[in-house]
C-alpha cells in the first residue's frame, strides 16, 4: 500500500501515538520538562520512520491533523496526571509551519485546552526555524497573541538557518534548542565560540537556551562548563512511551 494511503488510514483510525523525551536539569539531573515526538506503526506498512511520515504528512497537507493527535494524546496524559494531583511538565509539541499559520490555531489551541481544563503553561509549541523571514511580521503576531494566553514557544534547531540572530529579539519566545550539529561538533574550538556566543545571547535576551542530542558525557559537560544549564538527547534518555515516562518520574515524584 503507498505510503499516503496508509497515512490517511492512520489519521482516521488515530494509529499515531505519542514517545516524550526528557528535557534535564544538567546540574541536578532532573527532569523539568518533555519533547513530545510523533510515533507510527502502521495497521498497513508496520513501523514507519517518524522522518518519512512526517514529510509525507506534511506533503499531503495533513501534518495539522496529525499534531491535533498528539496534542490531545498529549493533553489527556496531563488530565490524567492533573486529577491525580500530580505535578504537570511542561510538554512542548512539534507544530509545523503550515499548521502554525493555520487560521484558528490559537483558537483552537485554546478551545482543547479548555476541554481538558489545563492551564495553557502545560503546553510550549515547538517551531522549526523555517517559520522565518518572509513571514516575520505575521510570525511575531501570532507569536505575541500566544504569549498573551500564556502559551510558551521554543525554537528548534537553531542556528542552522540564516537569520536567526538578527530576528530572535524581536520575538517573544521562551527558548530557543542549540542544533544538534553544534552539540555533536562541540569538542572543536570554533563550534565552541558560536555555541557559547548563542548561550550568551539568550542569557541577555531572557531566552532559555536547550542543548539537544546530547549523547556522551564529555559533551554534558563541555555545555555545562558554558553555562547551558538544560540537556536533551541520549545520554540522559531516549523518547519513551507514556507509560515508561510515569514509571521514571514516580521516582521523581
Ligand atoms: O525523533 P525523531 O526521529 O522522532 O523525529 C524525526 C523528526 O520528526 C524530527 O525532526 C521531529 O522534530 C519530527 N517530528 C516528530 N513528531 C512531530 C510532530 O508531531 N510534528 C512535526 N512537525 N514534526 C515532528
Ligand atoms: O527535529 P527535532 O529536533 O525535533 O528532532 C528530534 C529528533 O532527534 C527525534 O528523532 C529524536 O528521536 C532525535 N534525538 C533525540 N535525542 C537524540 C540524540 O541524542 N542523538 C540523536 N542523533 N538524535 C536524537
Ligand atoms: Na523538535
Ligand atoms: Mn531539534
Amino acid at each position: 500500500m503507498e505510503l499516503q494511503s496508509a497515512i490517511e488510514i492512520g489519521l482516521r483510525e488515530q494509529e499515531f501515538d505519542v514517545h516524550l523525551q526528557p528535557k534535564v536539569d544538567m546540574e541536578s539531573g532532573r527532569i523539568i520538562s518533555f519533547e513530545a515526538l510523533a510515533r507510527w506503526n502502521s495497521s498497513r506498512l508496520g513501523i514507519v520512520s517518524p522522518v518519512d511520515f512526517i514529510e509525507a504528512t506534511e506533503s499531503a497537507g495533513k501534518i495539522d491533523q496529525l499534531e491535533m493527535i498528539i496534542l490531545n494524546k498529549v493533553l489527556s496524559w496531563q488530565s490524567d496526571r492533573q486529577s491525580k494531583h500530580k505535578y504537570l511538565y511542561p510538554v512542548a509539541v512539534n507544530i509545523s509551519p503550515n499548521h502554525f499559520y493555520q487560521s484558528g490555531f490559537l483558537e483552537s489551541l485554546l478551545r482543547l485546552l479548555k476541554g481538558y481544563d489545563l492551564p495553557s503553561e502545560c503546553i510550549v509549541l515547538e517551531l522549526t526555524e523555517s517559520i522565518r523571514l518572509e513571514d516575520l511580521e505575521q510570525a511575531k503576531t501570532i507569536l505575541k497573541n500566544l504569549a498573551k494566553e500564556g502559551i510558551r514557544c521554543s525554537i528548534d534547531d537553531f542556528g542552522i538557518g540564516y537569520s536567526s540572530l538578527s530576528y530572535l529579539h524581536e520575538l517573544p519566545i521562551s527558548e530557543i534548542k542549540l542544533d544538534r550539529s553544534f552539540i555533536s561538533q562541540i569538542h572543536t574550538s570554533g563550534t565552541r565560540a558560536v555555541v557559547q556566543t548563542i548561550i550568551d545571547l539568550a542569557d541577555k535576551l531572557d531566552i532559555r537556551a536547550v542543548a539537544e542530542g546530547i549523547e556522551t558525557y564529555e559533551q554534558m559537560i563541555l555545555l555545562r562548563g558554558m553555562s547551558c544549564s538544560i540537556g536533551q538527547g541520549y545520554y540522559f534518555y531516549k523518547p519513551l512511551p507514556l507509560a515508561q515516562i510515569d514509571e521514571i518520574i514516580k521516582t521523581e515524584e
